[in-house]
C-alpha cells in the first residue's frame, strides 16, 4: 500500500526547498502542491499555524519545516551516524536556518532598505558565511558532507541556502571554496542533478517586496 504524499508550498523554491531536495534524493514520490499568493488566504485557514510548508503523508499532516525535515530524517536515517555525527547535524541545521532567516529578513517580501540591504551584502553575509566555512572545515573527515561521513538533514538545508548563493552571488561563491566545493559535489548527487534542471522545480527563488526573485543565472 503506497501513501500519498504531498508537500503544500508557495510557487517559489523557499523554506519548501531542502524537504523538496530531500524527498528527490531518497526517490520517494510526492505531489509537490505549489499555490499562488492569490490562492493563500483560502488556504491560510486550513493549515495548522497559517503558515506553509505542510507536508502530509496519509493520516500524517507536519507543519513546521524542520518538523518536517526532522520527520524525514528518522525515517531515512539521515540524522547522524553517531553522536558526534548527530550534534553536527543539529548544530549546522541551526546556524544554517539563522543564516537563512537574516536573509529572508534582509531581502525577502518585508525586506529592509537599501541600506541595510548593502550591509548586509557587505558585511554581516560574509562574516556568516566565512562561520560557517569555518565549521564546515572543522567536521574531521573528507567526506563532503556536513557531519559524519553520510548525507544528514543538514547537508539538504545547507545545499539550498549555497544554492542561492551561487545563483545570485558568484562573486561571493569563490571566496568560500569549501563551501563552493560541497555545494558543487552535492549538486552532482544523481537525483539532486536531475532536479535541479527539471521542470518539477520552482523557478523562483523567494518572494522579494516586488514579487518572485528568479536566479540571476543558472
Ligand atoms: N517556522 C516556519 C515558518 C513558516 C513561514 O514563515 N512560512 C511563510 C512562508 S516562507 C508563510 O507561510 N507566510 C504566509 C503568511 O504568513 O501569511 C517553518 O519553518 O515552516
Amino acid at each position: 500500500v503506497s501513501t500519498t504524499v504531498e508537500v503544500l508550498y508557495f510557487d517559489i523554491r523557499g523554506r519548501a526547498e531542502p524537504i523538496r531536495l530531500l524527498l528527490e534524493d531518497v526517490g520517494v514520490a510526492y505531489e509537490d502542491k505549489q499555490i499562488s499568493l492569490e490562492e493563500w488566504p483560502a488556504i491560510r485557514e486550513t493549515t495548522p499555524f497559517r503558515r506553509l510548508p505542510v507536508y502530509t503523508a496519509g493520516d500524517v499532516q507536519i507543519p513546521e519545516s524542520f518538523a518536517i525535515m526532522n520527520h524525514l530524517g528518522r525515517e531515512h536515517g539521515l540524522l547522524g551516524e553517531d553522536e558526534a555525527a548527530r550534534i553536527r547535524c543539529d548544530v549546522t541545521v541551526e546556524a544554517w536556518r539563522d543564516y537563512g532567516n537574516r536573509v529572508a529578513n534582509t531581502f525577502g517580501a518585508l525586506s529592509k532598505s537599501e541600506a541595510d540591504r548593502r550591509a548586509f551584502l557587505e558585511t554581516e553575509q560574509p562574516a556568516l558565511l566565512a562561520d560557517l566555512e569555518a565549521y564546515y572545515l572543522a567536521r574531521g573527515t573528507d567526506a563532503p558532507y556536513w557531519a559524519g561521513t553520510a548525507p544528514t538533514i543538514a547537508d539538504f538545508a545547507a545545499f539550498h541556502l549555497l544554492e542561492g548563493v551561487a545563483n545570485q552571488l558568484p562573486e561571493l561563491m569563490v571566496r568560500f571554496g569549501a563551501l563552493k566545493e560541497f555545494h558543487d559535489a552535492f549538486a552532482e548527487r544523481p537525483r539532486i542533478k536531475a532536479y535541479l534542471t527539471s521542470p518539477r522545480r520552482p523557478a523562483a527563488l523567494f518572494y522579494g517586496p516586488d514579487g518572485k526573485i528568479y536566479p540571476r543565472r543558472r
